[in-house]
């Protein structure tokens, strides 16, 4: 590969986002029925038409918009755009029953089948991988305290640059992405290391939302998870660093205060001990 190609772009990293998008779950997006569909197309457009009346909006902003949109899709930014403005609203709603663990959103960066470690081990990572080295230990319970033996731990984060393996080039297939399997106490130990913080492509539509609402384009560092056992809910979660500038200010309005770690720092890195509680499935 050239140097150009080797760069991250908003349209490598998008294109890489709508086809994963695609492969997993196209096949759910059926089924809607008509009037569901009606209802909800006729009042998301009824708010937009509100907006253009309440501020008067021009020809000259419509086409902005128009433009706009079309970007988006060029861009393979639908994915990026929707999970970082509208999914939270969406896993409020979906989790607003549950009693166990706050989740939060999955984002576009999940692929499934990482590899599996069993209940302790390190996530692939390259040799001198940057960054931290993070070991992080916990245990995977059901509502009434009883731990869950086989329970299912997927990780996925950025690196120390802030990049994700398969969407950033030059990263290998499954860097800092692992599969781990609670053990008969319900427990696991990950050792992988600590991420950036993640600043979404700037290069692409939604930076260019971003510059002209003169908004910052930063996420909080975070380690992607999601918590699997049989008879209970998938748990998606994101786990957050104290400290970090933009826990307050998430662009994806995805931080929770239950979802911040607490480091120790140990000797060639950090500890963390953070479990999960899964609801049962509701019958
Ligand atoms: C991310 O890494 C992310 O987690 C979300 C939600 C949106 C964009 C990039
Ligand atoms: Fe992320």
């Amino acid at each position: 590969m050239t140097a150009i190609q080797e760069t991250a772009t908003a349209a490598a990293s998008g294109a890489n986002a709508t086809e994963r998008f695609k492969s997993d779950k196209f096949a759910g997006v059926a089924g809607t029925p008509p009037e569901r569909v009606s209802l909800l197309a006729r009042e998301v457009l009824e708010a937009v038409h509100g907006t253009i009346r309440k501020h008067k909006v021009t020809y000259d902003e419509y086409n902005a918009l128009k433009a706009w949109l079309i970007g988006v899709g060029e861009d393979g930014e639908w994915p990026l755009f929707l999970d970082v403005w509208v999914e939270h609203v969406v896993e409020e709603v979906a989790t607003e029953h549950r009693e166990g663990n706050k989740g939060t959103i999955e984002g576009p960066y999940y692929v499934p089948d990482a590899p599996e470690r069993g209940a302790r081990g390190s996530v692939p990572m390259r040799d001198g991988e940057p960054g931290t080295p993070l070991t992080w230990t916990g245990q995977v319970t059901s509502t009434d305290g009883s731990p869950l033996a086989g329970a299912k731990v997927e990780l996925w984060h950025a690196d120390a640059d802030g990049f994700y393996s398969q969407f950033a080039p030059g990263i290998p297939e499954w860097n800092l992405r692992a599969s781990f399997t609670a053990d008969d106490s319900g427990r696991f130990e990950i050792h992988t290391v600590r991420p950036a913080p993640y600043q979404i492509p700037t290069d692409g539509a939604c930076g260019k939302l971003i510059a002209a609402a003169g908004w910052h384009a930063w996420r909080p560092a975070h380690l992607h998870v999601k918590v699997s056992a049989p008879g209970h809910e998938l748990l998606t979660a994101q786990l957050y660093f104290p400290g970090d500038e933009h826990n307050d200010d998430d662009i994806a309005s995805a931080v929770k205060p239950e979802l911040l770690l607490d480091p120790r720092s140990v000797d060639g890195g950090e500890a963390i001990e953070y479990g999960f509680v899964l609801d049962p499935e509701r019958s």
